[in-house]
């Protein structure tokens, strides 16, 4: 499939690849319109449907990961026409339903959408450049995908608060303190940095990737009990797989794992 607002590309040298996304509106720093959450929704499904791609990294520029949805498209909606059409609601949530590892590589403006769509990828790794935040109150709204909701479980409440409230941008070194990247690193290294988590990744089992992934995530959404109760089930579920087998033989032999294909 061809596309006008994103770059897909398949890289690495294993077994497992890794699928590349960067977003591409550089003239508009990336806003998120219609039509790029379309291509951005196929190209995961792409990725996520191919046995052969491991994990997937969504990325931007340098100057821009995504300045927030698009405001010209945004700015022609009053209350009923944002009612009726569902306004940009369908295309948003695609990266929420991808079963493997989304990575997300953040350079320059991650804003409003931009910074609510990071937060729906699974890990953050972040250029020093990197600013984050969620401005909607300037523009006289509050955010809407999910940024009041996501926002305070990725920092805290007070952190939340203070950048929704204020409109204010977080740079990469207090985002990394706040909890919101797991890594920051020079703009030049980034994606090596990005590509090389991913790469280790790929190297492991992918089901046992996926199950990892779908239980962290699990753990926003049900209580401690509950989600303990879910990873002990699953825990004694992984010792009926050939990866539990092969990963305990070969740490016992010495030897390099040679994981089975899904
Ligand atoms: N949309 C469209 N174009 C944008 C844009 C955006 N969000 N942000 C920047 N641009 C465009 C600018 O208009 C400009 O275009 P030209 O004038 O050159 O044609 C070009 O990108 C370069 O921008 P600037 O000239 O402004 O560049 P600066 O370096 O001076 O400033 C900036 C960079 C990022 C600080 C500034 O552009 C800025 O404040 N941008 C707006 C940031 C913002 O307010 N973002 C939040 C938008 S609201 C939902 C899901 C998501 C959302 C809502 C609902 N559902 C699922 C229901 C999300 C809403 C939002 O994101």
């Amino acid at each position: 499939m061809s596309y006008e607002n994103i770059l897909v590309e398949t890289l690495g040298e294993g077994a497992r690849k890794t699928g590349l996304i960067r977003l591409n509106r550089p003239k508009a720093l990336n806003a998120l319109s219609d039509p790029l959450m379309d291509e951005l929704g196929a190209a995961l499904q792409a990725f996520d449907a191919d046995p052969g791609i491991g994990c997937i990294v969504l990325t931007g520029n340098e100057k821009a990961f995504a300045a927030g949805a698009d405001i010209p498209t945004l700015a022609q909606h009053d209350f009923m026409s944002a009612f009726q059409t569902q306004l940009i609601s369908r295309n948003w949530e695609h990266i929420l339903r991808i079963r493997k590892p989304v990575l997300g590589a953040v350079s320059g403006f991650c804003l409003g959408g931009g910074c609510e769509l990071a937060m729906m990828c699974d890990v953050l790794y972040a250029a020093d450049s990197a600013k984050f935040g969620q401005p909607e109150i300037k523009l006289g709204v509050i955010p809407g995908g999910g940024g009041t909701q996501r926002l305070p479980r990725w920092v805290g409440k007070s952190k939340a608060m203070d950048l929704l409230l204020t409109g204010r941008l977080m740079d990469a070194a207090e985002a990394e303190r706040a909890g919101l990247v797991a890594r920051v690193v020079p703009a030049a290294e980034l994606m090596a940095v990005t590509l090389q988590a991913a790469d280790t990744i790929n190297g492991y089992a992918a089901p046992v990737a996926a199950l990892i992934k779908q239980l962290t995530n699990q753990a926003f959404e049900v209580p401690l009990s509950e989600g303990v109760k879910i990873e002990r089930g699953m825990f004694h579920a992984v010792f009926g797989t050939a990866n539990q087998k092969e990963g305990m033989d070969a740490f016992l032999n010495k030897r390099p794992a040679q994981w089975p294909q899904p």
